[in-house]
């Protein structure tokens, strides 16, 4: 069995990211973190990745926090809140300013951080036998990872009240009726769907996507006078993108836009 708590596959223009840690279901240990941070950076700083697929090794995508790392010898509990300083705020920040398109593909259970962790990046499948569980409650603690955020948005705040506060499983059919994930495929399908939509976005112009990114991420603080300023601007910096005068070069002449990513200004 490799190790290593995080796997990365190279694909053409995208990467294949695993938790690694499947005896656990894939729960945060220290060294997972600095494993997953390190693989974000280079996949930021790689221009021929425009993509990211994050899933979990195993019958898990991700139990949140090793428990196992909360106790102490005396069977005391540790005071908390460094952690999340230290990685799960950092983590919940990156992915969503990676400048591409996060794909998760959610493989069995999602649970605490790693539920809230799925619902951060940026197009959710999961697999029918999956599940959302906002776990926190049942061990005393507060849905963390941007959960509290999250959650209301994405389902109403009746709906984000109870999950958090009861704890239950949210089936994926029911988190994708909820508009809480992007779909549930039939769990074989789950890989092949996702690297489909990775391979889609590899060959995007990734610039405008970013963009997109930053508009619909700003659009939760801005009045609508905010926004429309907000998408003038992002707009005159998706126009100066070479992808821009292809993809209306390549419309008018009636074939598949060839898309290169990149952000250099046309002169
Ligand atoms: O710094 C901080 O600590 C703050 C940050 C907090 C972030 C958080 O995520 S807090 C929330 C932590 N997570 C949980 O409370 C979830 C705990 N796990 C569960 O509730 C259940 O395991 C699941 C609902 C996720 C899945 O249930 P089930 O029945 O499918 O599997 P299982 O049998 O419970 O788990 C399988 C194994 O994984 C089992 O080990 P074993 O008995 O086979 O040796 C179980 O102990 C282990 N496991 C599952 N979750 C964790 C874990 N081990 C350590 N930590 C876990 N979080």
């Amino acid at each position: 069995m490799d190790e290593r708590p995080i796997l990365v596959e190279r694909r053409t223009g995208y990467r294949i990211v695993t938790l690694n840690r499947p005896q656990r279901l894939n729960a945060f240990n220290e060294a997972m973190h600095v494993a997953l941070r390190e693989t974000l950076s280079e996949a930021e700083s790689d221009p021929a990745c425009r993509a990211l697929l994050l899933t979990g090794a195993g019958r898990g995508f991700c139990a949140g926090q090793d428990l196992n790392d909360r106790l102490s010898r005396a069977g005391e509990t540790s005071v908390l809140g460094g952690a999340l300083e230290a990685y799960y705020n950092p983590l919940v920040r990156k992915l969503r300013a990676l400048p591409f398109p996060i794909v998760a593909a959610v493989n069995g259970v999602a649970a605490g951080a790693g539920a809230n962790i799925a619902l951060a990046c940026d197009v959710v499948l999961a697999a029918r036998s999956a599940s959302f569980v906002q776990a926190f409650a049942k061990i005393g603690l507060v849905p963390d990872s941007g959960g509290t955020w999250i959650l209301p948005r994405l389902v109403g705040p009746a709906r984000a009240r109870a999950l958090a506060l009861t704890g239950e499983p949210l089936p994926a059919e029911k988190a994708e009726a909820w508009g809480m994930i992007w779909k549930a495929v039939d769990d074989g399908a789950l890989m092949t769907e996702a690297e489909k939509l990775c391979g889609e976005f590899a060959d995007a112009p990734t610039v405008g996507l970013a963009l997109i990114k930053r508009a619909l991420d700003e659009s939760w603080d801005n009045d609508l006078e905010a926004q429309l300023e907000l998408e003038r601007e992002l707009q005159r910096q998706a126009s100066l993108t070479p992808d821009y005068a292809e993809g209306v070069r390549a419309f008018m002449e009636k074939r598949k836009p060839r898309f290169t990513g990149r952000s250099d200004p046309l002169r």
